[in-house]
């Protein structure tokens, strides 16, 4: 249980506390061994180290990149204490214990951070590093490993409580957070190599689609407009089968695409209702059996706005909830599947426009977008952000709920549909109210919180539906004013990107206004 540190290695990119640590380790009488740099600033200090290079008889070679990967240091990490066969080994190759590691990692992350070139993003990719925590975290039962400097204190407490050793509970806490370390160390550096990967853009660019379809007018009645086909096939309103209905003007593919690309970003079943490429509701369910349950609650969140929508399903549209959209005007359905009882429904209303795409597209897949613009194009990559709940970085001094965790990433997707500046509030996976296409953000928070307010007075509720809900931003909060809104109507968890000049000003009065925030580092306006 207890175990005795007798020796020590000590490899530290950040030296900060190196000092306090390696002058109580050596008071103690630890042996310290310590690579090139650490080992300079411990005796540098006066304190006595070892080289590692000294303790292996291998220098350290290839500009650093060997220093630590050596039988001697890993069999003294791994080693159990209480084989036989292991001791023996030890015994035959001269493989001394190492009971206790100090380890902190190249900064990658921070190279990154910095704008390092690529070459130094390489360099910076530490392996002997993380080859030793994850060897001495495994090695738990006897070796002690310590990653952060903010621990150093700790370590010494326990020593000092333990008489020198350290006791399997606090080892073992101590392998946790070296794997948990070393696991998001790793995912830093596959992201920024999937970041790295992405192709540039071409030089140059021409844009060809074959006319499908002319359409009977444009945006507005006096322009003309066709449909081309162009680019790589998605799932979607240009793949789909119109199974019914009129012919699909120029609005209805602008607003059906918009209602369709919004369904697929969640992995529940969810439905969309979109008006001018916006959405006025949106709502999930935890089983596609209940798709006229989500159909209920994205209608309640605009009812009046509702009328004459674009209504898209991620799920196969059923005979239930084709009945409660019959009963309602809309111009088109999009579905991945229209269930036979369903395509019976909506036959008795022969104008709605139906249409069965066979899936759903990939929120996360690349591609180009072409807009053009008074002689010229301008070409992006469609927006494939798509936050998870491991970016989310909370920041305030309450964290957010599991519940307020769904609710905001669901808010924080259908925002990204939401033409800038977007602010909507969710509660229960649906929307509640959502504010849009506003010049300032404090102002598209102001709709969306009337809209909460008005949606609560057509069902009949004395309360607003933004009463403890979530509210998500597109982008940041430029001033309090914004959040302060969402709060005084009602909601109790924030999500946005963050990144404002004055974000210590806003996770302040988020902290003043009891609200709990995350920030997602990602942005997504629409325009
Ligand atoms: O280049 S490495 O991946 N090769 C190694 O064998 C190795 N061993 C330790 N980097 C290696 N380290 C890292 O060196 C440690 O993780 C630490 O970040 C750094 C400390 O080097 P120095 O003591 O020379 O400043």
């Amino acid at each position: 249980q207890n175990r005795p540190i007798r020796r020590a290695l000590i490899s530290v990119s950040d030296k900060a506390g190196l000092e306090d640590l390696g002058r109580y380790l050596s008071g103690k009488g630890v042996e310290i061994l310590s690579t090139g740099g650490s080992a300079k600033a411990l005796s540098s200090a006066g304190i006595k180290v070892t080289e590692v290079a000294a303790h292996t008889g291998f220098p350290e070679i290839m500009d650093g990149r060997v220093k630590t990967l050596h039988p001697k240091i890993h069999g003294g990490l791994l080693a159990r204490r209480d084989s036989a066969e292991h001791q023996a080994a030890q015994k035959t190759h001269d493989i001394p214990d190492i009971d206790l590691l100090v380890v902190n990692l190249y900064p990658f992350a921070k190279t990154v951070a910095g704008g390092g070139s690529w070459d130094d993003c390489i360099e910076n990719i530490d392996i002997g590093g993380p080859a030793m925590l994850r060897g001495a975290a495994k090695n738990h039962d006897f070796v002690s490993v310590v990653t952060d400097p903010a621990d150093y204190g700790k370590l010494i407490a326990e020593m000092d409580a333990q008489g020198g050793g350290t006791s399997l509970a606090f080892r073992r806490a101590l392998a946790r957070k070296a794997y948990a370390h070393t696991a998001a160390y790793d995912g830093a550096i596959a992201q920024w190599m999937s970041e790295q990967a992405a192709e540039p853009l071409p030089e140059s660019i021409s844009v060809s689609g074959t006319r499908v379809q002319m359409l009977r007018y444009g945006e507005n009645p006096h322009q003309q407009a066709a449909f081309y086909r162009a680019g790589p096939a998605r799932p979607g309103v240009a793949t789909a089968t119109q199974l019914q209905g009129k012919e699909l003007s120029y609005n209805n593919l602008n607003d059906t695409d918009a209602a369709f690309e919004l369904v697929a970003e969640f992995d529940r079943p969810a439905i969309a209702i979109i008006k001018h490429a916006n959405p006025c509701g949106v709502a999930s369910v935890d089983d596609a059996s209940k798709m006229a349950d989500a159909y209920a609650k994205a209608l309640a969140c605009d009812p009046v706005s509702a009328f004459g929508g674009i209504i898209a399903l991620n799920r196969p549209l059923d005979a239930a909830t084709a009945t409660e959209i019959v009963k309602l005007f809309a111009e088109v359905v999009i579905a991945p599947k229209i269930s036979d009882e369903a395509k019976a429904v909506l036959g008795a209303k022969p104008n709605v426009r139906v249409l069965e795409t066979g899936a759903m597209p990939d929120p996360t897949a690349k591609g180009l977008i072409v807009k053009s613009l008074s002689g010229g194009l301008l070409v992006q990559d469609r927006d494939f952000g798509h936050v998870t709940e491991s970016e989310l970085k909370v920041v305030t001094k309450r964290a957010p709920s599991a519940k307020e965790i769904a609710d905001l990433l669901f808010a924080f997707r259908v925002a990204k549909h939401v033409k800038s500046n977007a602010i909507v509030y969710a509660k229960n996976g649906a929307t509640v109210g959502i504010g849009a296409g506003q010049m300032s953000r404090v102002d598209s928070s102001r709709i969306a919180a009337w809209k909460a307010d008005e949606a609560a007075k057509a069902a009949g509720s004395h309360e607003s539906f933004a009463k403890g809900s979530v509210v998500a931003s597109d982008a940041f909060f430029p001033f309090a004013d914004g959040l302060l809104a969402a709060a005084s109507a009602g909601a109790t968890a924030v999500i946005q990107p963050g990144g404002s000049m004055r974000d210590a000003d806003i996770i302040k009065a988020a902290d003043d206004a009891g609200l709990a925030m995350v920030l997602t580092g990602m942005r997504h306006f629409r325009h």
